[in-house]
């Protein structure tokens, strides 16, 4: 080759090569996600954490979390960091339903996207978010009521139910409430005596459980708990009045996270309705595609199952959280 040639030859390798520098730095730019977690309440949300701090890293982008402790204060000020910050992409699992547009207002206008995990919001302006990724709590609320429908059938005498409701306002609590009603409401033998808030954490589950037991003592025939981590609170205060849970009160709960498989093996919780906190693969596939400009689906359903005692044994060693 002459010298000309080669030199041509180095030149030209030596363009492309600085050429596509920026291209291989622009493909390489880290995708930024701003996330506002509602707390540490539960198994369920540690269990959700974990999830979106793994697929984060495996994902390659990279996570600015914030822990909010169950209030919406802290949740409206992560996200006005997260603007600040000017990050790529918001998601967040309000821990209210309501009071969001203002914050939601201000993400819009700064251009940066906004992702719903886990629990939604009530803005009638559904422009504020481009995805809802969770599950369905109103058919979970459904599934518990028809499971205790089912368990009464052949039975006769009023059915006394007391609840545990997740966190006032929530969309849990909310919708919780609201499907198991429906199923029930058809029998008037069922009842629900007593109904109160328990903010989804096992303490606080015990604190109102006891106050119940002291109220309607053996009246109650069964308790329905928004979340596993209430009725495992409840439990003890059952054992501590003396009582056989899930044999003297029936035991409905929602989550089926390993505390709720512990105690359905231990004979002392009868049902656990599943509810996946494992969002973190689907938030990032969302997130990727976002920036990458494709369309995501406005509502991603989670699909999930129910749990009785019976199985739990065979169940528990192929449970992911
Ligand atoms: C449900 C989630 C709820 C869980 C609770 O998706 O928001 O919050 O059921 C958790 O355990 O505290």
């Amino acid at each position: 080759m002459t010298l000309k040639k080669r030199s041509l030859l180095t030149a030209a390798v030596a363009l492309a090569f600085t050429s596509a520098l920026p291209l291989t730095a622009m493909a390489q730019k880290k995708i930024v996600l701003g996330f506002s977690q509602v707390g540490a309440e539960s198994e369920w949300r540690t269990a959700n954490t974990e999830s979106i701090k793994a697929s984060a890293k495996e994902a390659g982008i990279e996570l600015k979390f914030s822990d909010a402790q169950q209030k919406q204060e802290n949740q409206i000020k992560a996200i006005r960091a997260f603007i600040a910050q000017k990050v790529d992409v918001i998601a967040f699992s309000p821990v209210v339903e309501s009071g969001w547009d203002t914050v939601l207002l201000e993400a819009k206008a700064a251009k940066i996207p906004v992702v719903l995990t886990d629990r939604s919001v009530n803005s009638k302006d559904t422009s504020l978010y481009v995805s809802f990724m969770g599950s369905d709590f109103t058919e979970e609320g459904r599934k518990a009521g028809r499971w205790l429908v089912d368990k009464m059938k052949g039975t006769t005498g009023d059915v006394n139910i007391v609840e545990l409701q997740g966190t006032v306002g929530s969309a849990p609590a909310i919708d919780r409430k609201k499907g198991f009603e429906e199923v029930i409401k058809a029998d008037p033998r069922f009842k629900i005596i007593r109904s109160q808030t328990g903010d989804f954490t096992r303490a606080k589950g015990k604190e109102v459980m006891e106050a119940f037991l002291k109220a309607e003592g053996k009246k109650i025939n069964v308790l329905y708990a928004h979340n596993d981590d209430m009725a495992i609170g409840a439990i003890q205060a059952i054992e501590e009045a003396g009582m056989k849970p899930a044999k003297d009160i029936t035991i409905i709960s929602i989550d089926a996270v390993k505390g709720a498989f512990e105690a359905m093996i231990a004979g002392k919780l009868n049902v656990s309705v599943e509810c996946s906190p494992l969002l973190g693969p689907q938030l990032m596939s969302a997130t990727k595609d976002i920036v990458a400009g494709k369309s995501v689906p406005k509502r991603i359903v989670t699909e999930e199952g129910i749990f009785p005692m019976e199985v739990a044994a065979k169940e528990f060693p192929k449970r992911k959280y």
